[in-house]
């Protein structure tokens, strides 16, 4: 029998410390292989919001910046205007991009910024303890919405893509890891809204939908089933703006 696992790239220094079945993981994993193959860890400064989303600094190396939670837009902002020599990624819950950052991430995207944004979609804030976000679901149980997301009590979720997809720039896309197919989808639009980034050509952001096994209350396959039966229904998938 052949052996197809493949071997993690070098930037990927040590075993990770999310949860079993975290998709944050195979996200790093991802961009990791991304910045590998197009060989420019040593041109890249990933600014890392705060939430599990940042612990991939731990297992990845490549410089990084944590400016405070959800100044996403204006960080990266200021990071690119100030070493255009440097490719601006971010690595950002939805949480951190959708809600406290919201303002950041839209004025960002209204300027054009030659910035990359990925945003890990878990549909809630998981790090502090899985209280509801603007992307939790109607109906989803969270830690703050404990008998599930209601109209009438906290408003429907929020798709931030209504707003994205009228503005001028030059890449938005939705994927997730929910299955190989998608996990290469993702790796395509990661790749893609880097070079973006590498021609000139704008603000990219990917939304990558990851489940998050250990505040859904759910195991790792089944939070993975959630994703296909659930959340790639409800969202618009796939690339939506390709300049
Ligand atoms: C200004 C500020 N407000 C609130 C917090 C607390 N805080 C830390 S992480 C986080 C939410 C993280 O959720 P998300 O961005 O969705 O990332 P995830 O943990 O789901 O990966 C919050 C509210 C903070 N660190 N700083
Ligand atoms: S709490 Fe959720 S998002 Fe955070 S590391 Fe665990 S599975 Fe991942």
């Amino acid at each position: 029998m052949s052996n197809r696992s493949k071997k993690a790239p070098k930037i990927m220094k040590c075993e990770n410390k999310f949860c079993a079945g975290c998709g944050h993981s195979l996200f790093d994993r991802i961009l990791g292989e991304v910045l590998t193959e197009m060989n420019i860890i040593g041109e890249t400064i990933v600014c890392s919001d705060i939430g599990c989303n940042h612990m991939f600094q731990y297992s990845m190396a490549v410089d990084v910046i944590v400016p405070p939670h959800g100044k996403m837009g204006a960080a990266l902002t200021a990071q690119k205007r100030v070493r255009p020599d440097k490719y601006a990624i971010t690595i950002a819950g939805d949480g951190g991009a959708y809600a406290i950052g919201l303002a950041e991430t839209v004025a960002a995207a209204t300027r054009n910024e030659n910035v990359t944004m990925f945003v890990m979609n878990n549909t809630l804030y998981a790090m502090t303890g899985g209280q509801a976000a603007p992307t939790t679901q109607l109906g989803q149980i969270s830690a703050s919405t404990p008998k599930g997301r209601t109209e009438k009590d906290h408003g429907l979720d929020f798709d931030v893509f209504n707003v994205m997809r009228n503005l001028d720039i030059a890449y938005l896309a939705r994927t997730s890891v929910a299955n190989p197919s998608e996990i290469r989808k993702t790796k395509n639009a990661v790749k893609k809204a880097i070079e973006k980034q590498r021609d000139n050509k704008g603000f990219s952001l990917v939304e990558v939908l990851v489940p998050c096994p250990t505040n859904w209350g759910l195991k790792p396959v089944d939070a993975m089933k959630r994703i296909e039966n659930e959340l790639m229904v409800r969202y618009e998938m796939g690339e939506i703006i390709d300049k």
